[in-house]
């Protein structure tokens, strides 16, 4: 099984880099981030939690999104339809890290790599306002972008540690254009 996590600041281009990566590896992908929005839509216990939070900036509590992701990863396995998955914007807390090798390895598999996505501090801004302006996202505006970028420097960037210190570390540079994105996390996966 080929599994890939892929991370990085917010507006870094986990999104969209996996959407790219799901067409041309056949992977299931799963994103925490529209989990909750999803979530939010269908006005749920656990959206009317989360959103909250997200409107503003943090990060929601482990516990819910290790249940979900749990229950996401349980059905594909349960009925035999992927051949990987691509965690994108999971894991965001060591928690979440130690969760996803102990759930992996309880089906007898583990991630293969992270990706981590990288991108200049004032493109981030700029392409996460020019996000909010037809997203419709109520955490694409500035405070709350600034928020997102303190959470991730103290939460989520230490989760970089945990694979670095495992060896399963690789960087791909995303100042540029979406493809020339692509083709650096296509060398990556290629050579896996
Ligand atoms: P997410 O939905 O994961 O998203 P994101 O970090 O905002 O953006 P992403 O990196 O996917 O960027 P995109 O491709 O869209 O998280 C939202 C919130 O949910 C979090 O803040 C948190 O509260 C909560 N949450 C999610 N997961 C959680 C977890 N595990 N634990 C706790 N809380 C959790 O790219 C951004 C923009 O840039 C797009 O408009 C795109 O078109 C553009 N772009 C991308 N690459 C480009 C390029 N090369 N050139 C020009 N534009 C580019």
């Amino acid at each position: 099984m080929l599994n890939i996590v892929i991370s990085g600041a917010p507006g870094s281009g986990k999104g969209t880099q996996s959407a790219i990566i799901v067409e041309n590896y056949g992977l299931t992908h799963i994103s925490t981030g529209d989990m909750l929005r999803e979530e939010i839509k269908n006005g749920t216990e656990n959206g009317k939690k989360a959103e909250v939070l997200i409107n503003d900036g943090k990060l929601v509590p482990d516990e819910m999104i290790i249940a979900m992701l749990h229950d996401q990863v349980q059905k594909h396995i349960n009925a035999g339809d992927t051949k990987g998955f691509i965690f994108d914007g999971f894991p965001r807390t060591a928690a979440q890290a130690v969760a996803l090798d102990n759930m992996l390895h309880e089906l007898e598999t583990e991630v293969s790599c992270m990706l981590h996505m990288q991108v200049d501090h004032e493109l981030l801004i700029e392409r996460l306002l020019n996000r909010g302006k037809t997203s419709g996202r109520a955490d694409d505006n500035l405070e709350t972008i600034q928020k997102r970028l303190d959470v991730y420097n103290s939460q989520t960037l230490p989760v970089i540690e945990h694979y670095k210190n495992s060896g399963r570390y690789k960087a791909a540079c995303n100042n540029s254009s979406v493809e020339a994105c692509f083709a650096q996390v296509k060398e990556i996966i290629d050579s896996l």
